[in-house]
């Protein structure tokens, strides 16, 4: 009978594997990435045998939330996943976990205890849709509806950066220091030739506006045309905002939260002759209505970790498209899994208006067997069943092994404490810092 081909999706064993990952330098508004981060690998395995993979953020709170929804989970059937967003809303949150665990200074947005709950959730969705498609024999985008193309674009992601950590810490790279206009464009150049990156962004709220200003500057005079985008993480006064927007709005594709909150976006939104893109400002389905409705954003990049996955990143893409605002993707420190992730969801929504970006070329170590490639600036979407990748066991061990032995120090995300390390008078700057 046709039922007899039907695999068991019934979820036999979840398994969680906190990971510390190697991360270069890399400087932002808060401070600078520590030698290794946290992330939390997903393992959903099945009573018909096969097992999904997924990835979130892995500091100590998340793996607090994660460890009781796997417990719920065994027993469910994992293409169940209505029943899993019903599920995580059981999880008990701590309010004292909801004031430090989601994010590094304000740079994912507002922080509720449904946040945090959506980026553990997010992890297990993946989980759940790999192993499904891997026993269906179906790719995610299928599952999502199908894609709608067959490649995704990515842009390159600047960043100012060192040479290496303090005191030569953590994995050593071949990326040179880029702490002016002419290191950015050497790092731009690197990526266009390596990737084909067409589109670049630089994170910014490092240095004084008018340097930033400089290098943007310096990367048109380079790459004539191409598109260009500048984002300081909410560093910026309304003023500074609407002074960089007027000496760039000739280059930029659009300015990514140049200042926090509704209202000031609103401000700077009305008067900047540039697009306003958002991975903080709108990081929630409640916050969409108020900004959308003033105005204060034109692109929402979403994170399909805090936004709650694949199938609501859909969601979000279907209000955007109502209201006529563009909609893109945002990435953080992450692995391929991640990666594939967000290749399969992007190849399903018709309206992805810009190029993604994605921290991944900056990774040198990865828990796949084989690493995702950009070719053109692109990645091809797979069309294997799942996600499309495997675990590398061996190194999955290993960079649990690191976060074994790690005193606790770099268990949860601090780039503040580690600019400290160099900058010992270092705190949090607070906003807007120009
Ligand atoms: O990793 O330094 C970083 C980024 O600043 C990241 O934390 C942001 O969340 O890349 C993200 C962004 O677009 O704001
Ligand atoms: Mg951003």
């Amino acid at each position: 009978t046709p039922t007899a081909r039907i695999p068991d999706l019934t979820i036999s064993e979840v398994r969680l594997t906190p990971i510390l990952v190697a991360d270069p330098p890399l400087l932002n508004t808060q401070g600078v990435h520590q030698p290794y981060t946290p992330r939390l690998i997903i393992e959903v395995v099945t009573a018909g045998g096969v097992t999904g993979l997924g990835e979130t953020y892995g500091d100590t709170k998340y793996l607090e939330l994660a460890r009781p929804l796997a417990a719920k989970l065994e027993g469910r059937a994992a293409n169940d996943l209505n029943a899993l967003f019903a599920l995580a809303d059981e999880v008990a949150v701590d309010p004292a976990q909801v004031e430090n665990a989601l994010d590094v200074g304000g740079q994912r947005g507002v922080q509720t205890a449904d946040k945090l709950r959506l980026s553990i959730l997010s992890g297990f969705e993946v989980a759940c849709l790999d192993a499904w498609g891997k026993a269906v024999g179906m790719p995610v985008h299928a599952l999502l509806g199908g894609k709608v193309r067959d490649r995704v674009e990515y842009s390159a992601y600047l960043f100012y950066r060192w040479a290496e950590h303090p005191g030569g810490a953590g994995e050593p790279d071949d990326w040179d220091a880029a702490l002016d206009p002419a290191g950015v464009v050497a790092q731009a150049e690197r990526f266009a030739r390596d990737y084909g990156f067409g589109s670049f962004k630089l994170k910014g709220g490092v240095f004084e506006p008018d340097q930033e200003i400089a290098a943007i500057r310096a990367l048109a005079e380079r790459f004539p045309g191409r598109p260009l985008r500048l984002d300081p993480n909410g560093a910026w006064s309304v003023e500074t905002s609407l002074k960089v927007a007027g000496a760039l709005r000739d280059v930029l594709e659009y300015l990514e939260d140049p200042t926090t909150g509704t209202e000031g976006m609103a401000q700077v939104a009305a008067a900047a002759g540039v697009p306003l893109a958002t991975n903080m400002c709108v990081t929630t389905f409640g916050e969409i209505r108020e900004a959308f409705t003033r105005d204060a954003v034109q692109v929402v990049l979403s994170d399909h970790h805090y936004w709650g996955g694949l199938r609501n990143t859909r969601d979000l893409a279907a209000i955007c498209r109502a209201f006529g605002v563009g909609l893109s993707m945002h990435s953080n420190t992450h692995l391929g899994i991640s990666l594939a992730a967000m290749t399969h969801v992007a190849a399903t929504v018709a309206n992805l208006d810009y190029a993604c970006d994605s921290h991944y070329p900056w990774q040198t170590e990865d828990v796949v067997t084989e690493r995702l490639t950009f070719r053109d600036g692109h990645l091809d979407v797979s069309d294997a069943p799942g996600l499309g990748v495997e675990l590398d066991r061996a190194e999955l061990a290993a960079l649990h092994q690191r976060w074994l032995d790690d005193d606790g120090t770099l268990r949860d995300r601090d780039d503040t404490a580690a600019m400290r390390v160099v900058e010992p008078d270092w705190v949090t700057p607070s906003v807007p810092r120009w």
